[in-house]
């Protein structure tokens, strides 16, 4: 650590204490463990010792942070209300540092080729939050050549969660930072088999998501809402958070 650097160890409580009381898990990681997994072309351009935080929404996201963004009216209708919020909640993480200490990187955010800024299931497996489960983790190559996505698999949500984005702080570098290695939940090859197989073929069930026992899922009412197409999820929210409240 320099001599003027903010203290690692504070910036995890204060992310921490701002995110978690709204339904989130944060997790932190050095860059360089992010950027020795990727192809090159994604790679974040910051030394290896840099901190970042994987912020990841619980099943509890929707009650303790959607629920209260959307009745304070605070969204605008403009983007997709979810993404709204997201961008409420990284903006009061800048706002609790001096101007440009945190940098923010939503899971939505593209370069303008399309290819997104950040792979958030990689940030997730090197913070130890989440294991990513790719068909390489998979043995005897089952699909051949076929292009299979990659899922991660969270040791209490199991598929009940999702990752939202990264936190970055340019100017602290932690070399220190203990690494942790992601709970390997989906433990065997079939079973690892079994939940590409859902997550490539059948994502529309959401059975991937109970691939192993969780300890908390999303409300029905959460699922109303994500199975409900955006453009009727305005009188959806009507329902939910009361007529006159909704944007
Ligand atoms: C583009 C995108 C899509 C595209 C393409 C999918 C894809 N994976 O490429 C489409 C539209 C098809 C899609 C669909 C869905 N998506 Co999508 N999607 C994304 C998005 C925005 C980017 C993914 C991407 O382009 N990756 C690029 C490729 C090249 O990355 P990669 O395959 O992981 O390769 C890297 C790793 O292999 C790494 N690597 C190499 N070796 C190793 C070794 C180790 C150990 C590690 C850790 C890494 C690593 O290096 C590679 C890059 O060089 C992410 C959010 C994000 N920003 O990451 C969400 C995301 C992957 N999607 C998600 C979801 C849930 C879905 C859907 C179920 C729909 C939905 N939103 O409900 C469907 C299901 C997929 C399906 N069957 O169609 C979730 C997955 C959550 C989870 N538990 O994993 C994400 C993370 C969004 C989120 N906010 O949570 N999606």
């Amino acid at each position: 650590m320099t001599e003027n650097q903010m203290c690692p160890s504070h910036v995890t409580s204060t992310v921490t204490s701002i995110l978690s009381k709204v339904g989130f898990e944060v997790y932190p990681f050095k860059i360089g463990w992010y950027n020795e997994q990727v192809q090159k072309v994604f790679a974040l351009p910051y030394p290896e010792d840099t901190l970042a935080f994987i912020v990841i929404s619980t099943p509890e996201m929707f009650d303790k942070a959607f629920k209260p963004f959307i009745r304070r009216q605070a969204c605008t209708g403009v983007r997709d209300p979810i993404d709204e919020c997201m961008m409420h909640q990284f903006s009061l993480i800048k706002q609790a540092f001096p101007e440009g200490e945190a940098e923010t990187i939503h899971d939505f955010e593209m370069h303008p080729n399309r290819r997104p800024k950040v792979l958030v299931q990689t940030a997730g497996h090197v913070a130890g939050a989440a294991y990513y489960y790719q068909a390489s983790d998979v043995t005897g190559n089952p699909w051949g050549d076929k292009k299979i996505y990659g899922v991660s698999v969270h040791p209490k949500y199991g598929g009940w969660f999702a990752l939202r984005g990264v936190i970055i702080f340019r100017n602290v570098l932690y070399p220190d930072l203990a690494r942790k290695e992601p709970p390997d939940v989906v433990s065997t090859s079939s079973l690892r088999q079994e939940l590409l197989h859902r997550y490539n073929h059948n994502w529309q069930d959401w059975s991937f998501r109970d691939i192993v026992p969780v300890t908390q899922k999303y409300s029905e009412e959460q699922m109303l809402y994500f199975i409900t197409p955006p453009k009727d999820r305005q009188e959806l929210l009507k329902k939910i958070v009361g007529e006159d409240q909704v944007y």
